[in-house]
């Protein structure tokens, strides 16, 4: 097998004839177009003939009227990209013998007829499309395969080519969720979330410059804040320092702000003794606790207050209560039968039955 021999190119030429090379790698961000003469068939890594056969200034076949071509960059910056037409590098490479041209943006360019070229174009930081190429003269098509192939234009022909450029986006979402598994009341549509101080929608994408961005949300009173995260596309947290985070180029970012509501709880134990001082279990105890029957030790969720704890049991008095503080938040105080739980409190209270008779 000979291997391709680039000797006798200049370094432009080198560097052009590698660049069709690696074309052929597809690689990212570059769109390629090969043009017209759909039957034909042709591959660089086996033609070696480019070079040794053709010298570059030496071009042994007929001599034709040229071609011409324009190509039209069309150039999308929905995502604060700030590139215009004229910025797109677009790039035509011709065989046996090869050319390489740099075309400016729609300016009508002679091109060699009778060859085989292919078309790239690409641009930093934008996805580009190419969107196919038309005869001038006719307005048809000119048929074309995506990647790299054959354009083969006739003698006179005006080729249109056309390539969209699309800014890739780097952005942020932000799902905020509030849980209400307890007594809270506030909905997520109620809290406000702020983007570089500037209130956001939640769960839209919203684009972004790269860099370092704050994000902040109100806080709810009585919530705790369970999580506050963000992650890259590819799903890696991202650090927020003190509601700053730092937006990648071309990622796309989800965060999540929730809050839970903090429970104050109610939980009543009920003790029943006989007359000998034993434990017994007796059925027919009824708990209330303002009125609404709770079970016995099964803590309810209650919105912090003063409740009344009643126990009722025929034949048996309640002779003692106590109450504590089973949370290390909020504050539980007893008065006579009625306690108070503050926000976050957990309230474990033990009522003590005997014999009425007893009493
Ligand atoms: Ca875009
Ligand atoms: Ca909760």
């Amino acid at each position: 097998m000979r291997t391709p021999s680039f000797i006798s190119f200049s370094p432009a030429i080198k560097a052009a004839l590698l660049g069709l090379l690696f074309a052929l790698l597809a690689p990212a961000g570059i769109a390629a177009a090969g043009l017209g003469n759909p039957g034909a068939n042709h591959s660089v890594g086996n033609d070696s003939a480019v070079g040794e056969d053709s010298p570059v200034g030496e071009d042994s076949s007929p001599t034709l009227e040229p071609a011409y071509i324009t190509i039209a960059n069309r150039v999308n910056n929905n995502n604060l990209g700030t590139a215009t037409k004229a910025d797109p590098v677009t790039t035509i490479e011709t065989g046996e013998p090869f050319t390489f041209m740099v075309l400016e943006d729609r300016t009508k360019t002679e091109w060699p007829a009778g060859r085989q070229s292919a078309i790239f174009s690409s641009l930093d930081g934008y996805d580009t499309k190419f969107k196919g190429c038309t005869d001038t003269a006719t307005g048809e098509s000119v048929s074309a395969s995506v990647f790299f192939g054959l354009i083969v234009a006739e003698p006179g022909q005006h080729i249109r080519c056309v390539f969209a450029h699309n800014d890739i986006a780097t952005q942020i979402r932000i799902a905020n969720r509030v849980f209400n598994n307890a007594n809270g009341t506030v909905t997520a549509a109620d809290v406000a979330v702020a983007l570089d101080g500037h209130e956001i929608a939640p769960k839209q994408w919203i684009s972004v410059e790269p860099g370092a961005h704050s994000l902040s949300f109100d806080q709810l009173d009585g919530y705790d804040v369970t999580k506050f995260t963000c992650r890259s596309s590819n799903g890696d947290a991202l650090a927020i320092n003190a509601g700053i985070i730092d937006i990648p180029e071309g990622e796309r970012v989800r965060c999540v702000i929730a809050q839970n509501d903090i429970p104050t709880r109610v939980r009543v134990a009920v003790v029943v003794r006989d007359a000998s001082n034993q434990l017994i279990t007796p059925s027919g105890v009824e708990i209330s606790v303002d009125g609404v029957e709770f079970a016995d030790r099964k803590s309810q969720s209650v919105a912090p207050g003063e409740y009344d704890i009643d126990v009722q049991l025929d034949g048996f008095s309640v002779t003692k209560v106590r109450c504590t503080n089973g949370s290390d938040r909020g504050a539980v105080a007893l008065d006579g039968d009625s306690v108070s739980v503050t926000e976050g409190a957990v309230a474990r209270c033990r009522v003590v039955l005997r014999p009425s008779y007893n009493s």
